[in-house]
């Protein structure tokens, strides 16, 4: 079987991580990867900081400290963050690494002699009191398109355009008029490649069509050659003599980085064989929606360019923005989630089956509202699930001194309820590997509520006569539980694992074991505990989020 390669967008080294990342990116390709440990996959999930662009130069600058040193700081705070999120990466990179720094300019010098670049002359802005180019965000102005003030050259906030020939330019250092400059840049030939591209955007029927509809739009309407040189000292540098000074621009060696990565990760356990293995993989890139443009056109054709030398992404997993209390995200306005924030307040389970529940496979963006987010851990997880599990594990304590009773004949009851057992780890892993983790979620919760049913209906405590099979079912619907959760909610799996006393750990259980009834009679169970705590909004302050 395919090994799977899983990346996730890489982050900027540039800013703490926030939930509207986790719901597009991360936490789908963790669960994705999670749930084919179980089935006994080689996978592999990688991810990196982005630690190159404009916006950290000059954050760093402000900061008065080298960028090396500034990335350094939000690598290890996002990697203690996804950390406590239980994102479980088998490797984490950076952009800055010499690795992909090695590979960066190995496929420029490839693309160069298959005549997929050529050099341009470009006017840019210079600084001739701090003598720098002022590339992208060192530029501020007025934008010519709505007139706004104070906008980057790079893109417009107010408008969403890009001011190329932004009005009334400063120099964002030192709010000096800049002048303009001539300087040789270098170009891909992306519209060589719209003939390519569109044959394998129509070919491939993996990825996601709504996206494919409008990818194949843009190709229409004209594909421009991209400008993949900036003039600044902070990035990969161009590997010619004449571009000194000169680097790459961050969208030319970042996804170059899931490639990188995977080469280090196998280096380093003495594997020299990555890329036969990237080529005979079958490859995700995990995005966000904003994200499409530089995936579905930029990528593919870098590698188009040098030949297929690392094969085309099999999958582009793609979804919408969160956005919190219907209104959209934005860093800079303080209207967001830190995921810090968050796991202050909240087991980090629940932010993960909360943004698993409500989290399509599509473009249309999620919404965070508190309400629903209290309404569905009380309701769904803990009011459903939780109290299944508990009353479930209670009973044995107290009824049958914490020892799995032994099963007789089934009556037919009994007999409709193991069969859902039997088909739930096919129906939820198929949502899985369908990439529909929502819907992955929505079946664990019905088959929940079923078990909850079966649990009333039976009365155990009334019936001493078929207690013993209620109960003997119902243990061992817990452990199918524990192994259906793990992928969605890995440190609450491990504590249900744990009160069950099972032996081994959850996180390796083989998926099929979930519609097993194999925890045998007799068996004693661990001592328990309520898994979960209600949430209580009147002792929460969420005041920072406006929320009245
Ligand atoms: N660093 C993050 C973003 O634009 C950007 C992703 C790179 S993935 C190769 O959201
Ligand atoms: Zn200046």
């Amino acid at each position: 079987m395919k090994s799977l390669i899983i990346t996730s967008a890489l982050p900027y080294a540039n800013g703490e991580i926030h939930l509207g990342h986790i719901a597009s990116t991360y936490l789908p390709a963790d669960i994705f990867t999670r749930y084919w440990r179980h089935i006994g996959r080689e996978v592999y999930h990688l991810c990196a900081t982005d630690d190159f662009g404009t916006p950290i130069l000059i954050n760093a600058e402000k900061e008065s400290i080298t960028p090396q040193q500034y990335v350094k700081t939000w690598r290890d705070c996002d990697l203690k963050d996804f950390r406590s999120l239980d994102i479980s990466f088998d490797y984490f990179s950076q952009t800055s690494s010499e690795k992909n720094i090695q590979l960066t300019q190995e496929i420029f010098n490839k693309l160069c002699s298959n005549g997929h670049i050529y050099e341009k002359d470009v006017i840019q802005f210079f600084c001739e009191f701090d003598n720098k180019f002022l590339p992208d965000r060192y530029v501020m102005g007025r934008c010519p398109f709505c007139f706004s003030e104070n906008q980057y050259s790079d893109l417009c906030e107010n408008c969403g355009r890009v001011p190329d020939k932004i009005l009334e330019p400063r120099c964002r250092i030192c709010g000096r008029v800049p002048v303009k400059k001539t300087s040789k840049h270098y170009f891909f030939r992306l519209s060589t490649f719209s003939r390519q591209l569109k044959d394998w955007l129509t070919t491939n029927h993996n990825l996601q069509s709504d996206v494919r509809s409008y990818v194949l739009k843009w190709i229409d309407d004209g594909l421009v050659d991209w400008d993949i040189t900036r003039d600044l000292s902070w990035g990969v540098p161009i590997p010619r003599k004449e571009a000194t000074g000169q680097v790459f621009y961050g969208w030319f060696d970042n996804h170059i980085c899931y490639i990188s990565s995977f080469l280090s990760f196998l280096e380093e356990s003495g594997n020299n064989n990555g890329k036969e293995i990237w080529n005979s993989s079958e490859i995700f890139h995990f995005i966000g929606k904003d994200i499409v443009y530089h995936h579905y056109l930029f990528l593919p054709a870098i590698r188009m360019g040098i030949g297929y030398e690392y094969k085309l992404p099999d999958y582009i997993p793609t979804r919408g923005h969160l956005m919190l209390s219907n209104r959209k995200i934005s860093k800079s306005r303080g209207w967001y989630i830190g995921l810090r924030d968050f796991l202050q307040l909240f087991p980090s389970d629940y932010v993960r089956f909360y943004l698993a529940r409500v989290t399509p496979y599509s473009q249309t963006d999620i919404n965070f509202d508190w309400d629903v987010f209290i309404e569905r851990i009380n309701n769904e997880l803990i009011a459903n699930i939780g109290n299944f599990i508990h009353r479930t594990l209670s009973f044995i304590k107290t009824a049958f001194e914490g020892i799995v009773p032994e099963a007789s004949a089934y009556d037919d009851i009994d007999i409709a309820i193991v069969n859902r057992i039997s088909g739930i780890s096919n129906i939820v892993g198929t949502a899985i590997s369908n990439n529909e983790i929502e819907k992955a979620m929505r079946e664990i919760l019905e088959f929940s509520t079923a078990l909850n049913r079966y649990f009333q209906k039976k009365e155990p405590w009334q019936d001493r006569q078929t207690s013993p099979n209620t109960l003997y079912i119902s243990a061992n619907a817990v452990q199918s539980l524990s192994i259906l959760l793990e992928p969605f909610i890995p440190i609450s799996a491990e504590r249900i694992w744990d009160q069950l006393n099972l032996t081994d750990n959850v996180h390796n259980q083989e998926w099929s074991r979930a519609s097993r009834l194999d925890m045998s009679a007799h068996h004693k169970i661990g001592e328990i505990q309520p898994l979960f705590e209600k949430i209580e909004k009147r002792k929460l302050n969420l005041d920072k989020w406006k929320v009245d």
